[in-house]
């Protein structure tokens, strides 16, 4: 029997968790074979590294002092919050890493609140206690209060404490000495975090995760809860509709450093990852044969979000993807549902027409980004809340919003979030910043973000998270502002946008192709307006000289994905291809538009 310890590595987003497991590996490796590794990257999709975030949670496995420390790695953002509730089942201990400056935000709360309900006990590591303005006293008070509050039991709160600094390769117990490696943290580990509980019975294996590989398919991850599991051996899987079917296990594996291992056989305590199991769900069991007794399911968080996915059908339809119809869509949609939980499809009343429902606005947008880079072709419409009726009353998604701002501008912010029926709970000096604490309806967090940052010159941190279901607060005032839109198709020209600069901010180009109904800009005032900017002299070389007209444009302004999702109006669509993301109205026409409010009304 080999000494194992199974922790997951939690805490709000950015606060250093990917960082701090690559150095453990790194460290590992040193250890053993005594040689220098490259700098080791566990982010490893491309969207992850892009956006320097983790979006799905990994198993990694280091060697330490006769001990194998399975290590799990989960996302701080949180929109997959819910990934991070379900690994924590693969856990008997969790190491929280709180930002030596930030403290305790709200997806700390959130995950750290999921771990003490399981019964795990932390080990808090003090983070980035390099950061010049860092006060990490205040942190681990602050830390300590929070475990109150969330009535930790008393050996909780005898929590082991460590400071350090992940990136520069350190932990230790006083954060003014710092030590020259992490090793302490490991030690922590090994003497701190309980060795897994070994119960005895048949083989019991909750599955929590999956990943795929090109040469052998799906794996099937989680803890073996009881038993041993061998290669060959035939197995019972017990499905969420009661049913259970026999299978053979393929291969089986367990971690090792970054990778997989193939091992004949694993035993109870230690997490694998098994192939050959067919048409599994997470939260499936695994078990004995002979005598198959599934664990308890693993709930999943409700989606609090939907937005409509639809083909694309605007003038521009096929020219940039490949993925175009809607059999792709919906397959593709489907394809999705079987590894991101939180995700949910339905069908409409229009084989061309979606409801996907998800957990936010970055978790959308990450499918939608992923879909497009693989070549598809789709249009999406506003992001709605999902309100719930409960006895009785219509109740929708209130969240937690923290705004750290430079003193000076926190009035702006609290105004802004007061239009939207956000309440101000705390304002407290944190630093040099004011820390802001609001509870706000979702639907007020829509497009705050962009406000927000305009009205402090970017200088605010923002961070939100769901916390309840409330009554309805009332009608929040949407954007302000009304679209420009395209009279005509074709290339715009320098000089029509010229002539209309008083009308407001444009999104496009001299020379951008454009269609009839597309959004091209915001209206200054809160109508709509249909413009037109294919007149005039077409200028054939827009840059190049001082005298032309275009060098007094404004440079257009410019939307990410999710700014862009966020902007958008109830009758408006967004149009995204492998190459672009335009907006538009749904009715192109402006007599379309105008029937179609009429019968509205
Ligand atoms: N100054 C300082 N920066 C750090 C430290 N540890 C991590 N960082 C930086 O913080 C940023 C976020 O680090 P990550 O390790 O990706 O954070 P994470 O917790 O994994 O983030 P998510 O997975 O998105 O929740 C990176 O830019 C790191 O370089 C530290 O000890 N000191
Ligand atoms: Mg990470």
């Amino acid at each position: 029997m080999q000494n194992i310890r199974n922790i997951a590595i939690i805490a709000h987003v950015d606060h250093g968790k990917t960082t701090l497991v690559d150095k453990i590996i790194h460290v590992s490796k040193i250890f053993r074979e005594n040689q220098q590794f490259e700098d080791l990257i566990l982010d490893n999709n491309e969207l992850e590294r892009e956006r320097g975030i983790t979006i799905l949670s990994k198993n990694v496995s280091v060697r330490y002092k006769e001990h194998k420390i399975n290590i799990i790695d989960t996302p701080g953002h949180a929109d997959f919050g819910g990934e991070v509730e379900r690994v924590l089942k693969m856990a008997d201990g969790v190491i929280l890493l709180v930002d030596a400056f930030e403290g305790p935000m709200p997806q700390t709360r959130f995950v750290l609140g999921k771990a003490l309900a399981l019964g795990l006990t932390p080990i808090v590591v003090v983070n980035k206690v390099d950061k010049e303005n860092c006060r990490p006293d205040e942190v681990y008070e602050s830390v300590f209060e929070l475990m109150f509050n969330l009535d930790a039991t008393e050996e909780q709160l005898e929590f082991q404490t460590l400071y350090g600094s992940a990136k520069q390769n350190w932990m230790g117990p006083d954060w003014k000495n710092p030590t020259d490696s992490i090793l302490p943290l490991l030690d922590a580990i090994i003497e701190h975090i309980p060795a897994p509980k070994i119960d005895e019975g048949t083989l019991q294996i909750q599955i929590t995760s999956l990943d795929y590989s090109n040469f052998v398919g799906r794996f099937a991850i989680g803890r073996i809860a009881r038993g041993t599991i061998s290669e060959n051996q035939q197995i019972a899987l017990c499905k969420a509709d009661g049913t259970i079917k026999k299978m053979r296990v393929k291969e089986l594996h367990t971690f090792e450093g970054l990778s997989k291992n193939k091992v004949q056989t694993v035993t109870s305590g230690d997490i694998c990852a098994v192939t050959g199991i067919e048409d599994f769900e997470i939260g499936d069991t695994i078990a004995d044969v002979d005598n198959p007794e599934p664990l308890k399911r693993i709930s999943i968080d409700e989606p609090t979000m939907n937005m409509l996915f639809t083909i694309n059908n605007s003038p521009f339809f096929g020219k940039e993807g490949k993925f175009v119809t809607s059999r792709h869509l919906r397959d593709r949609l489907m394809k999705e549902t079987e590894k991101n939980l939180a995700l949910r499809v339905e069908s409409t009343d229009s084989e061309d027409r979606f409801l996907v429902y998800g957990r936010g606005i970055l978790h959308l947008s990450v499918l939608i980004e992923t879909m497009r880079r693989e070549g598809y072709e789709l249009q999406v419409g506003q992001p709605q809340v999902i309100f719930k009726e409960i006895d009785g009353v219509k109740c929708e998604p209130i969240e937690t919003l923290v705004v750290d701002v430079p003193q000076e501008t926190a009035g702006k912010v609290i105004e802004l979030a007061t239009q939207r029926k956000g309440e101000l709970l705390v304002m407290e000096p944190k630093g040099d910043l004011q820390h802001l604490e609001f509870k706000i309806p979702s639907r007020g967090l829509n497009g705050l973000r962009n406000n927000v940052l305009t009205a402090t010159q970017g200088e605010a941190i923002m961070n939100h998270r769901f916390t309840a279901y409330e009554p309805f607060k009332g009608p929040i005032p949407g954007r302000i502002n009304g679209s420009l839109i395209s009279m005509e198709g074709g290339q715009c020209t320098a000089y029509a946008i010229d002539k209309l600069q008083d009308r407001g901010v444009f999104f496009i180009e001299p020379g951008d192709e454009l269609y009839t109904g597309q959004v091209i800009g915001e209206h200054s005032r809160d109508n709509d307006i249909v413009v037109n900017v294919q007149k005039g002299k077409k200028l054939t070389n827009m840059r190049a000289s001082g005298s032309d007209d275009n060098v007094r444009i404004a440079p257009p302004k410019r939307f990410s994905l999710e700014e862009s999702m966020e902007y958008i109006q109830k009758d408006e669509y967004l149009e995204i291809t492998p190459k672009s993301i335009r907006m538009r109205k749904i009715y192109l026409y402006e007599n379309e538009r105008t029937r179609m409010a009429k019968k509205e009304d």
